[in-house]
């Protein structure tokens, strides 16, 4: 399962044990029990194609941190036998290694609003402890990211190559998808006008990216660190708002358990703002009701395009489930819009 050369290369025994671990869409994660437990990740090649530029960024942001705030918990890949920190296995691709941070969870769903405040604040104080370091030396992994517009654009390349028995499929969420494009000119504008700074972000805040104390329940530190660089507050902030207010994950299938928890969305601004509400300008304090909806419908239309495109991009266990993530992001979005204000 996982290449000797690698195993060699952290120095990891070919005896210890090693497990699946972890609900992301992208990279393949282990968790490896050797003298101490460590968590093992190939980065997805196809995706990533420069995961050198992952870890400049990482290190750039350990730097500054370990300069300026000593006592904050930033995860740092470890190095191999001579001293890099990412490793390459016969076939190209490269492989990280982690220490597994003990007595720690992850949660897929909010069930409280600490855990809300709590994640939010956790999301928060990174990109205000970041607020000041030199943000040229931070460089995009993946290029336009969270640029609603070419995210729509591809969508629609999607559409026009798709086969038709996918597009008779998706019928419902293509017309949905068409009447929520006013939200592309909503972020247009606010780019355009170049109302709001450019800081740097995590952009994947979804709630199981942040690690728990298994007791107290505090946010010990934020994980996944892949899209760790420039970008808008709002993308942060609306990918919690996306993964935290709904009580059921983006997987689930029946519309009917998604709803829109207010108690949770005022959690979570509240544990959010804790950290970063002397950090935001005016200007972007504007934008809090859009950055849900903005996020929202990214990810529908992720979904629904790498379903027209025939699941190239995320992992499915089901045909349809990028579909269903769909339908189920856009019943989200229409909340969203209705009570996000
Ligand atoms: C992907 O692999 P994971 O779960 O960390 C995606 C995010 C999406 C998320 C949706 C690089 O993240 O943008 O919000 O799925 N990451 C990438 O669950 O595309
Ligand atoms: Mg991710």
């Amino acid at each position: 399962m996982i290449p000797q050369q690698i195993l060699e290369a952290f120095e990891l025994s070919t005896h210890a044990g090693v497990h699946p671990l972890g609900s992301g869409h992208i990279h393949k994660t282990f968790k490896v029990e050797d003298k101490r437990n460590f968590v093992l990740q190939r980065i997805n090649k196809n995706i990533f194609t420069r995961p050198e530029i992952i870890a400049a960024n990482n290190l750039a942001a350990f730097q500054f941190l370990k300069e300026k705030f000593n006592n904050y918990y930033f995860l740092q890949a470890l190095p191999d036998h001579l001293g890099n920190r990412l490793a390459y296995d016969d076939e190209g691709f490269a492989w990280r290694l982690y220490p597994l941070i003990e007595h720690t969870m992850t949660i897929n769903e909010i069930n409280t609003e600490q855990e809300a405040l709590e994640a939010a604040r956790g999301f928060g104080e990174l990109t205000k402890k970041l607020n000041g370091a030199d943000i040229s030396k931070f460089h995009p992994t993946l290029d336009r990211f969270h640029d609603l517009t070419l995210r729509y654009q591809q969508f629609e390349n999607a559409l026009e190559l798709a086969n038709p028995d996918l597009i008779r499929e998706a019928k419902n969420e293509i017309d949905r998808a068409k009447t929520f494009t006013y939200l592309v000119e909503e972020y247009n504008q606010m780019i355009n006008n170049k109302q709001i700074p450019l800081r740097i972000t995590h952009n994947d805040t979804k709630v199981n990216n942040i690690l728990f104390d298994a007791q107290t329940k505090k946010a010990v530190c934020v994980i996944d660190l892949d899209t760790l660089m420039p970008g808008y507050y709002i993308y942060d902030l609306g990918d919690m708002v996306r993964t935290f207010v709904s009580p059921v994950s983006e997987e689930e299938k029946d519309l009917t358990k998604i709803t829109f928890r207010k108690n949770v969305f005022e959690a979570l601004l509240s544990g959010y703002l804790s950290e970063m509400g002397s950090v935001l300008t005016t200007e972007e304090k504007k934008h809090i009701p859009f950055a849900g909806k903005m996020m929202t419908y990214i990810m529908a239309l992720r979904f629904l395009a790498d379903h027209l495109r025939g699941n190239t991009y995320y992992h499915v266990s089901y045909r349809e489930q990028n579909l269903v993530r769909a339908k189920n992001q856009f019943r989200l979005l229409e909340l969203i819009v209705d009570n996000a204000l």
